[in-house]
């Protein structure tokens, strides 16, 4: 049980020992690879044994100075004592990559040997202190067959190659920056090869390499483009330049999550890599940009700097995320990227802040590191970075950026640390504002007004209200709080950010002719929830006048969300549903408005989803939900329907991704409303020469459950079956279907032979998709969409317990759901939790979600 038991930040120590240098042989062989690593190791307190991290390793030999040495191993790390101030230490090991399906370690993905060493992997390559503050400089010399592994890889500059005896060869990779273990990476494969080249402002010239698989080779182009705008964009922003003379990303099939930034060697899944257009939507295009820039950006904001702990792995995810946030919105839409990164928030971080999952950006406590690496320490990490971009505006922050880099480039280093910067460079007061760090759970703000028509005076006041996740001595917060005032006439009386740092505040504005309609929150500038009590009129009012975009997209949530609870009560209290005719007429405006940003009235357009709607209450009717919503849905698409055609086929021919977005935004909502004619879809299909309209007339032929469905659904799967990416949106459909066989066809796709469950990115799609994107289904009355989720867990458990615990979350945030729900959601973690090798990955969340 010692494994799993969880550590603490405040018992944080430094490391009693730590190493300058690592030379590490690793000869490769498929079950039985040699690593020896020789480390120069240097004493940092006296009378303290030396403990090395290890897991799943065969160990065959230690060394002090050449000579061989006891040791013992408790508790799982290797322990030597009595050790001189300065020493060479030597340890051979053995380990299995054909046979670590977990894929942290070294690992086979497709015949290709690889690794993951983040947070903790590296300890199951060798003995080492496998933490972020021991930073030392790696040699590593790789020894394989040259017969499927011509591209032997690590970080650093290739110092030496050469063959060896039985076809096998080596080569030898120096990195001169010294870096903490979890940034080691190690590739040895067969690949394509994409070269290019970066010159950097001072003049460095950089090579680019992207290794795909054998065939791929036309899909690495946009991945390449990427990393080249990254680059420019991040010595224009932030005046940051790359630091070693080559730069590779190596695409593999096999991988937990999206990519990783290990040093002048990123290792990505081929998700977010390989694309063209015939088989990658516009979304995915996006999303590639997205998190190539951010493994380059990690560059800086990781490597360069990286985090004392990891407690402190906000210190650079959420940086990097705002980073690649803000050059997704440099590069493309600012109101469209943000919208986007305000629906993460409030979907799923405000879920995670509200389950049994809940922790501050900086978590206080942690069984399995993995486990953190979340949407509240990543996305709600990077809001944190945001609002002290809002509070020291953009030169204050950039002079914080150069103060960091001045004081802790090299260095393994603590949030305060970077908010200590930001302090300093701007003279901005951010004691209170630390409070971020520490505090978990959604703050609300519950905002009222007042008008008085004689003075011409205006008062607004929040209430600022803490969540029980923030704990017993919980204290308000720094709240950056962007108002907009606007006035009859539509235009814009003040625009203005509010500092709400009390439990009370009010804000008097004075002068004004009318009562104004207030913008809260705009550009959701802090994670909270909003409380006010809108008219629909004022929520009109927004969609049209609000001068930010973002507040336009935000009133459309609120009209609609609004309509939605409406019917809910409606439906409770056995009367008739409705749609007040005002509501379709506001969306009918956004139809018409040929100056509106055709991706913004696309993200108008698409109702939120089931999961997002219940993230608005605290308490929810799941079947008056799913009827409400549907209901307001068809409303909308009847009294919509002429518009919409007219804009589908205005939109139809128009080779642009907004354009795309638009136009299937509209056959989404026709064919929702049951409006959708067959033919418009079967054309749309036949004849798409890209991804992203096959699938939206594929996604609107299963929407409008049209006759069409099944076989447009097998020609999809016969044109890409041998081609795992896309057979991945193929499971995703799969698995979001709402009729009630859809447990029994996912049961059968296990088998299919595309399928594997030994593949994240096929987990993800099938199982995963089913679990998070179909509530319908999942949330079944009787139990069988959780006793499936559960059925796969348990073999998932022993196959890769780290997307095992990824897919899990809707099972453990049941809070809001009935009693029936609650009960049968229970009883599937209790059947976990009584499981004889139940991974540390599981056990904590089901442990966590029980004990609530
Ligand atoms: N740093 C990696 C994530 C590692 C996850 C380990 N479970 C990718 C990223 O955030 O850029
Ligand atoms: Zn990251």
């Amino acid at each position: 049980m010692s494994e799993l038991q969880a550590k603490h930040l405040k018992d944080y120590q430094s490391p009693a020992f730590t190493i300058s240098e690592l030379d590490m042989l690793v000869d490769l062989y498929p079950s039985k690879t040699r690593v020896i690593a020789r480390s120069q190791v240097i004493r940092c307190r006296d009378n303290e044994a030396l403990l090395l991290d290890g897991e799943g390793l065969e160990l065959k030999s230690v060394k002090v100075n050449n000579e061989a040495y006891p040791y013992q191993i408790v508790a799982g790390q290797l322990r030597l004592e009595g050790l001189p101030a300065h020493f060479a230490l030597e340890i051979e090991t053995e380990i299995d990559p054909v046979g670590n399906s977990s894929l942290e370690g070294l690992y086979m993905s497709d015949g290709a040997y690889c690794t993951q060493c983040e947070a903790e992997g590296f300890r199951r390559i060798t003995y080492f202190p496998d933490r972020p503050d021991v930073l030392a400089k790696y040699r590593v010399r790789i020894e394989a067959p040259k017969t499927g592994f011509p591209y032997l890889l690590s970080n650093g500059n290739k110092v030496e190659a050469g063959a060896l005896d039985d076809d096998r060869h080596y080569v030898v990779w120096e990195d001169p920056f010294p870096k903490p273990s979890y940034l080691f990476a190690l590739v040895a494969g067969d690949f394509d090869l994409l070269q290019d080249s970066f010159v950097t402002q001072s003049g460095r010239h950089v090579a680019l390499e992207v290794f795909v698989d054998k065939g791929n080779l036309h899909k690495a182009h946009h991945a390449m483009a990427s990393l080249k705008k990254s680059m420019a964009w991040d010595e224009s922003r932030f005046g940051l330049e790359y630091d070693l003379d080559i730069y590779m990303i190596v695409a593999v099939d096999f991988f937990n999550m999206g990519a990783m930034e290990n040093k002048g060697l990123n290792i990505f899944n081929t998700k977010y890599v390989l694309a063209d257009i015939e088989s990658a939507t516009d979304d995915d295009f996006h999303g590639i940009e997205s998190v190539v820039g951010h493994e380059y950006f990690h560059n800086w904001t990781g490597n360069r700097v990286t985090c004392r702990d990891w407690f402190q792995l906000s210190l650079k995810e959420g940086l990097t995320v705002f980073r690649d946030q803000e050059f997704s919105s440099d590069v493309g839409s600012r109101a469209v990227n943000r919208i986007q990164a305000i629906k993460v928030i409030k979907n799923q971080q405000f879920a995670e802040d509200s389950g049994p999952m809940a922790h501050p950006i900086r978590p206080q406590s942690v069984i399995e590191m993995n486990n953190f690496y979340t949407v509240t320490v990543y996305n709600k990490g990077a809001e944190v970075i945001r609002m002290m971009h809002t509070l020291l505006g953009e030169a204050g922050f950039q002079a914080g950026m150069k103060l960091y880099f001045q004081r802790h480039d090299g260095q393994a280093v603590t949030c305060d640390d970077f908010v200590g910067a930001m302090e300093d460079a701007s003279g901005v007061d951010l004691s209170q504002f630390r409070l971020w760090y520490n505090q978990a759970g959604t703050p609300t703000l519950k905002v009222s007004d007042s008008f008085d028509a004689r003075s011409g005076e205006y008062r607004l006041v929040v209430l600022q209200q803490l969540p029980p996740q923030a704990g017993d001595d919980a204290k308000p917060m720094h709240i950056p709080f962007d108002l907009e005032l606007i006035g009859d006439d539509g235009k814009s009386l003040l625009n203005k950010v509010l500092d709400v740092k009390e439990a009370h505040n009010e804000f008097v504005f004075e002068g004004l002719s009318t009562r104004p309609v207030p913008s809260l929150l705009q550009n959701f500038s802090a994670p909270v929830k909003l409380e006010y009590d809108f008219t629909t009129a004022q929520l009109i009012s927004l969609m049209r006048n609000a001068s930010s975009e973002v507040a336009r997209w935000e009133a459309s949530v609120s009209l609609i969300s609004r309509a939605i609870w409406g019917n809910v009560n409606a439906l409770v209290s056995g009367g008739d549903m409705a749609l007040d005719t005002r509501v379709a007429d506001a969306f009918r405006a956004v139809l018409l408005d040929e100056e509106l940003d055709p991706q913004l009235a696309a993200e108008i357009l698409n109702i939120p989803s089931i999961n997002a709607l219940i993230e608005q209450v605290d308490s929810v009717n799941f079947d008056a939900l799913v009827s409400a919503r549907a209901f307001v849905l068809e409303e909308l698409s009847a009294n919509l329907e002429d518009e919409l055609l007219v804009r589908y086929r205005e939109l139809y021919h128009i080779d642009s991704a907004p354009a795309r977005a638009l136009k299937n935004a509209c056959l989404a909502m026709l064919a929702r409303g049951g409006l959708c004619p067959e033919e418009l879809v079967e054309k749309q299909f036949n004849e798409s020469c890209n991804m992203t309209d096959s699938l939206a007339a594929l996604g609107a032929a299963m929407a409008g459950e049209l006759d069409c469905q099944d076989s447009l659904l097998e020609r999809f799967e016969q044109r890409w079956v041998d081609t795992p990416l896309v057979m991945d949106k193929w499971f995703m459909l799969q698995a979001s279907r709402q009729d009630d066989a859809v447990l029994g066809r996912i049961d059968a796709l296990v088998s299919h032979k595309a399928f594997s469950l030994n593949n994240p990115n096929r987990v993800r799609s099938l199982i995963g998709c089913f679990a998070a994107n179909n509530p319908v289904q999942f949330h079944r009355e009787d139990g069988e969409g959780y006793r499936l989720l559960t059925r796969y867990l348990k073999q998932l458990n022993g196959v890769n317990p780290q997307v095992a615990a990824r897919i899990i979350t809707p099972l453990i945030q049941f809070g809001k759901f009935d009693e029936g729900r609650k009960q049968n959601m229970k009883a599937c973690l209790e059947e976990l939790i009584g499981m004889p090798e139940l991974s540390r990955d599981l056990y904590e969340k089901v442990s966590r979600a029980l004990s609530q």
